[in-house]
């Protein structure tokens, strides 16, 4: 029989099935969260042990108590002789026996005691843990994170002495209280799949900083520790040097100022400095106007037309671990097809996405997985959107290149559905009211009217369409888009075929180039110069992994890509897309 220090009955760990309990709280949220931009952190990626834990026995047997100052006996795990792994990464590609498992992985590591002064503050900050994280520090839990794609900061000050055992468990059940849900059209990779690192700061330091355009204003809120009772605001180029007051670590600048504008053909940004205390935090921010008008969407006051193209964060090598160069590919693809614009489906993306885009002048739409069947009417789903929500608003709102947070994609029209997303609304407006909202909404198929409730509590409203794929009748578009009477920008927030690379079949042969290219044309004469519209944003630039895709052509690859799953192969209907966008911008001069 085995031997337990939970408790003097020895069997208890093996009995007891309310072990999780101890593990549920302190919930670690965007409250807790820390603005890291250019902060100079101690990188902790690289080596990790790990262990998969398909029965949870790391919590029974308590492997986490492993680093404190009793080491337990007989356990079946021991993190100082475990297999490795290196993160960022996803468990489905450290071994073929992986690639499909769901469930509890412990990760785990020795850290150093990086503080520079006594009374510093030590905090960990992970780029993303798909999907709940549980921190353990020395032995202690620490807190526990729900979402899949959203940064999150703990402090751990008091957790750390010398060298320090850091464990994190990531699990990643598929479940309908989580959002995205249990059931939805990608890979569902498991792991901590962003960078992780350890800041040494002052124990008074800057949490966030917000700076943007409101009127002829330019806003910067600054939120720093309870302790300090003024910051600095620095920006050059508007020859700005200001002192803010703070209460309770709260304050806001506004000034009246002609900042030179950000916009796509001139992604201009302002270096920006706050300091607090000894603390400094520096971003370089973009300055835009982004509002719509009737159904235009105005950049500067300028109507522009949405040249977009959707894309996913998923990799053949390194599944949704990311890298500057491969946004960066993704972004010279994006412009070679003549594009402006892209959708990052269907999650938060690495927060180095949009940073580039704002150097490189790409506009973004950037949601969170409010996705297909969501469980509106639980309380703790409604919790876990909202934090997912104020994550990414607050780790993206500095970026200019973030036009527009998608709310939701494809949720069906109810009361419980509209409440929650319009709670998400107000949410998001209160944290960031100077960017519309969006979400793809659901037409209705008989009428062919645009008529999900939804569509009044944003500002863009999207639909995702496959006629000609899914749906027969591309005809039906064209009514979809002559009964629009909506006095908003409707936005194609979806469109495309499954086109296998290289199929040489007929036009009337599903999978085939030339069927992806007939399809695209029938989209694109629809479209092409109809009033309606604002943006066209087909499904999508890369093929990308889905285990519900099975068929031939698929093999759990979704193939509605322009180009294929080595991100080099352009398909036919990536020119015929770009034909489409080359006559637009010639027209726009
Ligand atoms: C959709 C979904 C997207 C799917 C796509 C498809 O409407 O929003 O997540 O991957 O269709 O390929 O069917």
């Amino acid at each position: 029989m085995e031997k337990s220090d939970l408790a003097g009955n020895a069997v208890t760990f093996l009995h007891d099935e309310d072990y999780l309990n101890a593990f549920q709280t302190p919930h670690i949220t965007a409250d807790t969260w820390l603005n890291v931009t250019n902060r100079q952190g101690y990188a902790l990626n690289g080596d990790w042990g790990f262990a998969i834990d398909p029965f949870d026995t790391g919590f029974r047997q308590r492997w986490f108590e492993y680093g404190a100052d009793t080491v337990p006996r007989a356990h079946d795990w021991n993190p100082y002789q475990a297999e490795t792994c290196t993160l960022p990464g996803v468990w489905n590609l450290f071994a073929p026996e992986l690639f499909h498992f769901e469930g509890g992985v412990w990760f785990a590591r020795q850290i150093d005691d990086i503080r520079t002064a006594p009374d510093n503050r030590l905090i960990l900050h992970i780029g993303a843990a798909n999907y709940c994280a549980r921190v353990f520090v020395g032995g202690r839990f620490i807190g526990r994170h729900l979402g899949g794609s959203t940064p999150f900061s703990v402090d751990i000050s008091d957790h750390v002495q010398g060298r320090t055992m850091v464990l994190i468990h990531v699990e990643n059940h598929r479940q309908p209280d989580r959002l995205p849900s249990h059931h939805f059209d990608w890979l569902h990779y498991g792991g901590l799949h962003r960078d992780i690192a350890l800041y040494d700061l002052p124990a008074e330091h800057i949490r966030d900083v917000f700076a943007r355009l409101d009127g002829d204003d330019v806003v910067v809120d600054v939120d720093t520790t309870a302790g300090l009772s003024f910051a600095q605001v620095d920006i050059p180029a508007l020859n700005l040097s200001a002192e803010v007051p703070l209460t309770g670590g709260q304050g806001q600048l506004r000034v009246a100022a002609k900042p030179r504008l950000w916009s796509p053909d001139d992604p201009f940004l302002h270096d920006v400095t706050v300091t607090a205390g000894t603390d400094t935090l520096h971003d370089r921010i973009g300055f835009r106007h982004i509002e719509t008008s009737g159904n235009r969407v105005l950049i500067n006051g300028q109507p522009t037309f949405l040249k977009g193209v959707c894309v996913h964060e998923d990799d053949a090598e390194t599944g949704r671990v990311t890298s500057p160069e491969d946004i960066r590919r993704r972004f010279r693809h994006a412009r070679e097809l003549g594009a402006n614009f892209l959708r990052l489906a269907h999650y938060p993306h690495h927060t180095d996405v949009a940073r580039i885009a704002d150097e490189e002048g790409l506009m973004l739409w950037a949601e969170i997985p409010a996705y297909w069947s969501i469980r509106f009417d639980d309380p703790g789903t409604r919790a876990d959107a909202q934090n997912q929500l104020a994550e990414l608003v607050r780790r993206d709102r500095n970026r200019a290149s973030v036009i527009l947070w998608g709310l939701a994609n494809e949720t069906a029209d109810t009361p419980p559905r509209n409440a929650f997303l319009a709670d998400l609304a107000a949410l998001a407006r209160r944290l960031d009211p100077s960017r519309p909202l969006a979400a793809a909404c659901l037409f209705n198929q008989d009428t062919l009217t645009m008529q999900d409730r939804l569509a009044q509590v944003i500002d863009v409203v999207g639909i995702n369409q496959y006629f000609g794929w899914y749906d027969d009748n591309i005809n039906d578009l064209r009514r979809i888009l002559d009964q629009y009477d909506l006095n908003k920008p409707l936005v194609i927030s979806e469109t495309g075929c499954d086109v296998l690379a290289g199929d040489q079949g007929p036009a009337d042969a599903a999978n085939s180039e030339a069927f992806g290219v007939r399809y695209y044309q029938n989209q694109i004469a629809t479209v092409e110069g109809h009033d309606a519209v604002a943006g066209f944003v087909p499904w999508l630039l890369y093929d990308f992994r889905s285990a519900r895709r099975q068929n031939g052509a698929q093999r759990g690859w979704n193939r509605k890509g322009l180009i294929a799953d080595d991100k080099t192969t352009y398909k036919q209907v990536f020119h015929t897309l770009r034909d489409f966008y080359a006559r637009l911008n010639e027209t726009e001069g």
